[in-house]
């Protein structure tokens, strides 16, 4: 049996409709309660009126079922203070919990988080034209060490990279114009869709000061207090938690990641050992670490996989990389599918009410007709589209051969 093929959707105001996602062949909505403020409950009325929404079309009398479920959510953001470990912390741990209870209420089975500090998933350039004339999204070091260095003025930033990649820094600011410039501010510190909020240049730099004091360890540490608290709760509900790596999988601006690598991931779902404290395996984001073995990464951890987003990016020089099509770039896709499907196998073979797993294809390139609409960045119809069908054959493939029961 095959994954169960999701598709993200930001909601009502999303470009893509649900009709849309419906043709894609998608079966399963990933989406969240974008306008719930970070940190606040998510009540059953609120998420209930979202399911409906997503699994009826009430345009005709009798409602019709769209076909769709909504079947994971991405994201609920967890608050600051719980990240950086401060007292108040509790208070929204008890609130992070009580919408895992009504999350487990309503029936969806999983929830994906993350644990970046600040910035969720980060980018310089959401337009990089590729040869064909399709834009992806690029992440570019120089670019991303010119902002930290000439426009932030971040105390400390000198150290954070090498002569060499500050002395392209330094070419590249002087080389851009100011609009050049507001756009990559904008990229990096506004936010990317689905993100935590964007921030002023003020607002971002009190951010980070929060973490003068927090290394990886007090980081890591406070990780695992969230986990010990919410997870027992997560059980209880029926709710598997997926927790997203860090992208990109490396420090940014001195602060500390702590899911970039087999032994991060490792440590985390041994923290509390059990299927509900699980990952969302984002081959995107893991995959720009050369010392990440994909495909072995699922074999070994599979078993805590609640969710996978399929994407390949292609590393550059100079520590940069930019989002490849979905069977290009450096991610081993084919074994990649191969070791999810043979996951799903053993989860069968243990009687797993969760067998299938959720995927989804993240991020494609923007084409064709999209080039000339206004999209999410990374989630334009078209692009997600020609990546779904890509791993969706290549996956009927895989499967057709028999190579999952050698
Ligand atoms: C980007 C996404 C991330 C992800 C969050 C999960 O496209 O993969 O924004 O949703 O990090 O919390």
């Amino acid at each position: 049996m095959g994954m169960e093929q999701t598709w993200r959707w930001y909601g009502p105001s999303d470009p893509v409709t649900l009709a849309d996602i419906r043709q894609a062949g998608a079966t399963g909505i990933v989406t969240a309660l974008h306008e719930i403020p970070i940190g606040e409950v998510w009540t059953v009325k609120a998420l209930e009126e979202r399911k409906q929404l997503i699994e009826w079309d009430e345009s005709s009398t009798p409602r019709k079922p769209r076909g769709l479920t909504w079947s994971i959510i991405e994201s609920i953001p967890v608050h600051e203070d719980i990240k950086q470990g401060k007292p108040t912390r509790d208070k929204w741990i008890a609130n992070y919990k009580e919408s895992i209870r009504n999350v487990g209420q309503v029936g969806i089975p999983v929830i994906t988080y993350n644990w970046m500090p600040v910035v969720d998933w980060t980018r310089t350039n959401l337009e990089l034209e590729l040869e064909d004339g399709a834009r992806a999204l690029a992440f570019d070091m120089p670019e991303f060490a010119a902002f930290d260095l000439y426009m932030l003025h971040r105390e400390g930033a000198e150290d954070s990279y090498p002569d060499e990649i500050k002395a392209m820094a330094k070419a590249r600011f002087e080389s851009m114009s100011s609009e050049q410039r507001y756009v990559l501010q904008k990229n990096i510190i506004a936010g990317l869709p689905g993100g935590q909020e964007g921030y002023s240049l003020d607002d971002f730099r009190s951010r980070l000061d929060n973490y003068r004091h927090i290394d990886s360890e007090k980081y890591r540490e406070n990780l695992a207090y969230f986990l010990r608290k919410i997870i027992p709760v997560a059980v209880e509900s029926g709710v598997k938690m997926a927790i997203h790596p860090d992208d990109p999988p490396k420090p940014l601006f001195g602060l500390p990641r702590v899911v970039s690598t087999e032994s991060d991931l490792n440590f985390i779902v041994n923290v509390v050992d059990t299927i509900y404290n699980g990952l969302c395996f984002c081959t995107g984001s893991l995959g720009v670490r050369p010392d990440n073995d994909l495909p072995g990464m699922v074999e070994r951890l599979g078993n805590k996989i609640n969710f996978a987003h399929l994407r390949s990016t292609q590393r550059d020089q100079n520590d940069s990389f930019h989002e490849a099509s979905h069977l290009r770039g450096d991610v081993d896709m084919f074994n990649v599918i191969t070791a999810i499907l043979k996951e799903q196998k053993k989860r069968h073979a243990a009687n797993r009410r969760d067998e299938v797993i959720p995927m989804r294809a993240d991020h494609g390139h923007t084409i064709l007709d999209d080039l000339k609409k206004k999209t999410n960045p990374g989630y334009s119809a078209i692009g997600l589209l020609r990546g779904m069908a890509e791993l969706r054959g290549l996956e009927l493939g895989i499967e057709k051969s028999g190579l999952i029961y050698r």
